[in-house]
């Protein structure tokens, strides 16, 4: 697949809401810091206007962000919920919407959890498979950061992570945003996921001339809002992206080190 066209379609702080159009959805998610927001830009290929804002200024409230991508899909990022340290009724809410939004009959078709190579699986990464798992939403885990490890550690903690989850092999995409590497093999799987694109001259999906103006849809000034969610310190320096250009629609912040502070 070649990314040709994104766009941020608006977001959703309540999993009822109506959706900013009927194209497939895959769900991303993953902890705070595990590289997701990199992960987004590297795979939507944004590297001068960053897409996917990183986290970070506290008090701000979880919101399921929507990008479409070559009108064929939305990518939707989810808030890291469960990983983040807020009070407990703040993560519940969270972790509602996210549960919620995962389990409508028009919800996502499938969804990518990402983990840290270097890391084991916390308690929130087998909650959510679990999840996904129970609702049988067909999954992919995306292993990040594998530049950091050297080849011989790198194969063995693929190995490790696989059985730790019970994973199929199948379902394991390595990645690094850093170099690029997993990025042809990621966007394969996610096609997989939402299906082929329309068809020339085929009927478009409906629900294409609403985006960003469903009922219920948030889009402060074009832009998502920051999850909110505390980075963790696992050694990784935070970016400092800066502002994104005047003008543009789609502003991303670089990561600020802020905690997350109960909103
Ligand atoms: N070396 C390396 N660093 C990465 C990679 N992906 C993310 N990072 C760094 O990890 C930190 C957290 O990344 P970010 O995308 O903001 O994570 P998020 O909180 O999951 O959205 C940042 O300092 C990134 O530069 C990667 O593939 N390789
Ligand atoms: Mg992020």
């Amino acid at each position: 697949m070649k990314v040709q066209k994104v766009e941020f379609s608006g977001s959703m702080a309540d999993a009822a809401a109506p959706f900013p159009g009927s194209l497939p959805q895959v769900a991303f998610s993953g902890r705070s810091n595990v590289g997701k927001s990199s992960l987004i830009n590297v795979l939507l290929q944004r590297t001068r206007k960053k897409l996917a804002h990183v986290s970070g200024r506290p008090g701000k409230t979880q919101l399921l962000n929507f990008y479409r991508v070559n009108d064929q899909f939305f990518l939707v990022d989810l808030p890291g919920f469960g990983f983040a340290r807020a009070p407990k009724p703040v993560r519940d809410g969270w972790k509602k919407l996210v549960e919620d939004y995962l389990a409508r009959p028009d919800g996502p078709r499938g969804a990518v959890h990402l983990l840290d190579i270097r890391h084991d699986p916390t308690e929130g990464d087998r909650e959510m498979l679990d999840y996904l798992t129970g609702l049988a939403l067909p999954t992919l885990v995306v292993l990040t950061k594998v530049d950091k490890v050297t080849k011989t550690h790198r194969v063995r903690r693929v190995k490790a992570i696989t059985k730790a989850l019970g994973l199929d092999p199948e379902q394991v995409v390595e990645f690094s945003s850093l170099t690029g590497e997993g990025r042809e093999d990621l966007l394969g799987a996610v096609e997989g996921l939402v299906g082929p694109p329309p068809a020339e001259g085929g009927e478009m999906p409906e629900g294409e001339a609403t985006e960003g103006e469903g009922a219920g849809l948030e889009d402060e000034d074009g832009a998502p809002e920051d999850e909110g969610d505390a980075p963790e310190d696992r050694g990784d320096a935070p970016e400092d992206g800066g502002k994104a250009p005047e003008g543009e629609s789609l502003e991303l912040d670089g990561e600020s080190p802020d905690p997350a502070v109960a909103p």
